[in-house]
């Protein structure tokens, strides 16, 4: 039995965008992905979790900026830390994004990422990164990614207990300095949640069983993309990456438009740079946010451009971020 830090423990975890996208699951009570990823993780974007284990709670509180939230997907993810650790403690989680939650900029990554952090070590556990990084996706699959800083690569796994579907760190963010402009489109929480919209697909999309053949040509020839710095390859693919992505969700039964008109206007607005000689290149989720991959030195050409097309509501713009961290 480990001893709970009663004064609590607080992490944070840098959001992350996958340039090559994950999105399907080849086991859901583990939540393992049917496909492997690699993402960067974002500087600019994070989420701050303070966690206590308290013992006179007889339930878990969980609030989200400010706000209650429902605890169940919270709770079962405590209980695993509670497992680990041989307690049975009810705790006490105030959770800040300093960016829209549930918008499509990853605050489940960020979010689970920073409450592995904090929960372990409140829970009194010391867990390796890798350890934290297959904890984390317990909780939502991309989380798993912010627990490294930098480029990330994280593995399908072939084993059925998901000790192997964990990420692992391709690059630190100082080895190749990128920027990603964040074009915000709308401020509100999306319709459907990606668990529920990847489940969709897998079940009626003709195209899904083409998506999980075709991921390890995609990892592979990004990966040696990054391992060369060669920024053209890399942008090539994560394009091609997230329009096949969205592919498959327009495939799905019912179709998933995740896109407004002002998404696809900044899409056509990163290629007019493209075809003007600036080096751009686009990536979206599952949401109407457009991030723009560009060197540094081309931010601002970006960044401008992006202000200025129809129905942008505001730009973030953002380095490469540090691993998952305490910062009590
Ligand atoms: C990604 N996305 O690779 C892909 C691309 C969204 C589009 O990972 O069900 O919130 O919690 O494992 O991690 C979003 O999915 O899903 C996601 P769960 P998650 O970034």
């Amino acid at each position: 039995m480990s001893h709970p830090n009663a004064a609590g423990v607080t992490a944070r975890a840098h959001s992350n965008i996958a340039l090559i996208k994950y999105w399907g699951k080849r086991d859901a009570r583990l939540n393992l992905p049917a496909v492997g990823s690699i993402s960067i993780t974002l500087d600019a974007l994070y989420t701050d979790t303070r966690v206590a284990f308290l013992p006179g709670l007889d339930a878990d509180r969980v609030d989200i900026g400010g706000r209650r939230a429902d605890t169940t997907r919270f709770s079962r993810f405590l209980d695993l830390v509670r497992t680990e650790a041989g307690i049975d403690t009810r705790a006490r989680i105030e959770s800040w994004n300093n960016f829209p939650t549930g918008a499509g900029l990853a605050s489940s990554a960020s979010g689970f990422a920073a409450l592995a952090v904090a929960a372990t070590r409140a829970a009194g556990l010391t867990l390796e990164p890798r350890a934290l990084s297959v904890l984390a996706r317990q909780g939502s699959g991309s989380a798993a990614r912010s627990i490294f800083g930098g480029f990330v690569e994280m593995r399908r796994g072939t084993r059925d207990d998901g000790l192997d579907a964990a990420a692992t760190p391709l690059l630190e963010a100082a080895e190749w300095p990128l920027t990603v402009i964040v074009a915000i489109t709308e401020h509100g929480a999306k319709a459907l949640d990606s668990t529920a919209g990847m489940t969709g697909s897998a079940e009626t999309s003709d195209f899904y069983q083409a998506w999980v053949d075709h991921a390890e040509p995609d990892l592979a020839a990004m990966r040696e993309a990054i391992a060369a710095r060669d920024f053209e390859a890399m942008g090539e693919l994560a394009e091609h990456s997230c329009l096949k992505l969205h592919g498959l969700m327009l495939s799905t039964r019912p179709g998933q438009i995740y896109w407004n008109a002002a998404t696809v206007a900044a899409m056509h607005a990163v290629r007019a740079l493209r075809a003007d000689g600036v080096p751009v290149y686009f990536t979206i989720d599952a949401g109407p946010q457009v991030k723009a991959l560009c060197p540094p030195a081309h931010a601002e050409t970006v960044a401008a451009a992006l202000e200025h097309v129809p129905g942008v509501l505001e730009t973030r713009r953002s380095v490469l971020g540090p691993d998952a961290h305490c910062h009590d």
